[in-house]
């Protein structure tokens, strides 16, 4: 067995960080819709989570913004001008809905960059992306090929990582990445099982699904890549989200569970049948993996579905430390929630848990458009051939640490209301701003505005 860790390539904030209410389903990023957004106390607070991790001894991977707002989407969306400023004019007078999808920083959540498995995982011993298409939202649809790029760019070695292009197949197709799909093993470079969660099946639909909210992820979109990263079935399994849940606000799985290894969180309302599902698990891992398995369920009479929506209870991160503890880094929304501040107290202090510290991260700008710590991080997997096989500058270190928040206080704006989306020097300052990025974190040309 190769020794592996689990490497977080958290997405950095863009510079257009605003609130635009584009998220029907996602219930804070329609609740902010309007409000003044701060890119920089944006941006800062996630580089300071990503310091925080390195600083515990985890690989801390970078992944940078996309370009927005985005000049191609809009040229083809049918705006013309001589100059991209002209593009933006336009759009902004005759359809200020389409200008602000196009410039959503939404990049900044990579839990829904893609679906990574792992090389342990797959029958050809390499490990695979599948990009999300996020086809059930307009401004997120349009990340998938830049997306396809940075990934192929950062894991650049055809003999150990495999790059799908996003599913084609539209609204049957829809997938969301990695916030619908649960890793589990008993140690990283071992296999595992993968849990790949659904809100709906759109070629046999169930007949009990969400009133109000979409069901963002298909079931034949999971099967898809799960077919696609050479998994072999008994170590697959499919669960679907409850229809109550996506009602209630979990616009994704990653809002009401979250494992790793042995371990899983999750709310009792999570899954559609959910005491088959969690037995399913318990089985198969202990099968596949040959280990005990740990679920901890969260009644709802001690956090309410609409407490852990709230406060993001399960969108921590559960990481495993060098020591083999586990610690959660959770939201501050948490700590000021008692129910969840008080659960997280016990989960600590339960010697039976492996969970030994918990970890509070103001991410306000980000939570206020539904993104938790857990959003914002794409989990790698990665064996030591593998992570060798990437560039030092891939990720974060004490060097360039620094250079990051003086390249944001320099580059980014302190507010930002939805009238400024109308403004083209926003692009010409993003566009600065990622020019110089791509020297600093190594990774070349990236940007279409670069050619
Ligand atoms: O897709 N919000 C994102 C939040 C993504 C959270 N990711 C995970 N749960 N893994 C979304 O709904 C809001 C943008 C706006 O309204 O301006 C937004 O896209």
């Amino acid at each position: 067995m190769a020794r592996a860790h689990e490497a977080n390539f958290d997405g950095l904030v863009g510079p257009t960080h605003n609130y635009a209410g584009l998220s029907i389903g996602n219930l804070a990023s329609v609740g902010h819709k309007a409000l003044v957004s701060s890119p920089r106390a944006a941006a800062l607070p996630g580089l300071k989570k990503m310091k925080f991790l390195a600083d515990l001894g985890l690989d801390q991977g970078i992944l940078p913004p996309q370009e927005r707002p985005s000049i191609i989407a809009l040229r083809q969306f049918g705006f013309t001008g001589h100059s991209d400023a002209n593009v933006i004019e336009k759009a902004a007078q005759e359809a200020p809905e389409l200008l602000a999808a196009c410039s959503s920083a939404s990049s900044m959540w990579t839990a829904n960059a893609a679906t990574f498995s792992p090389s342990a995982d797959s029958r050809d011993g390499r490990a695979h992306f599948t990009p999300a298409n996020l086809y059930n939202k307009l401004h997120r649809s349009l990340e998938a090929g830049q997306t396809a790029r940075i990934l192929k760019k950062i894991f650049n070695n055809d003999a150990l990582f495999v790059h799908h292009p996003p599913l084609c197949g539209g609204n049957v197709m829809r997938d969301e990445g990695a916030a619908n799909h649960t890793r589990f093993c008993s140690s990283y470079g071992e296999p595992g099982l993968q849990l790949f969660v659904y809100g709906a099946s759109a070629l046999q639909p169930e007949k009990n699904g969400p009133a109000q909210f979409p069901a963002r992820q298909t079931l034949e979109a999971s099967q898809a890549v799960a077919r696609l990263h050479r998994l072999s079935p008994d170590r697959v399994l499919f669960a679907r989200q409850s229809p109550t849940a996506i009602d209630a606000g979990v616009f994704h799985n990653d809002v009401v569970s979250v494992g790793n290894g042995n371990y899983f969180l999750c709310h009792e309302q999570a899954f559609s049948d959910q005491k088959q599902v969690l037995e399913n698990l318990r089985n198969r891992f202990e099968t596949v993996c040959g280990e005990s398995f740990q679920c901890i369920e969260v009644a709802a009479t001690e956090v309410s579905l609409e407490a852990a929506v709230a406060s993001y209870l399960f969108n921590c991160q559960l990481i495993r430390l060098n020591d083999d503890s586990m610690a959660v880094i959770a939201p501050a929304e948490c700590e000021q929630t008692p129910e969840v501040k008080a659960f997280l107290q016990n989960l600590a202090a339960d010697t039976d848990s492996p969970v030994d510290e918990v970890h509070f991260i103001d991410l306000r700008e980000s939570m206020s458009n539904g993104g938790g710590p857990a959003c914002l991080r794409l989990r790698v997997v990665l064996n030591e051939e593998e992570k060798k096989s990437l560039l030092p500058e891939n990720f974060l270190t004490n060097e360039n640490y620094p250079l990051l928040v003086d390249w944001v206080n320099r580059h980014y704006r302190e507010s930002l209301a939805q009238n400024d989306l109308a403004d083209p020097l926003l692009l010409e300052e993003s566009r600065k701003a990622l020019d110089e990025l791509c020297n600093i974190i190594g990774i070349g040309s990236i940007y279409p505005f670069q050619k």
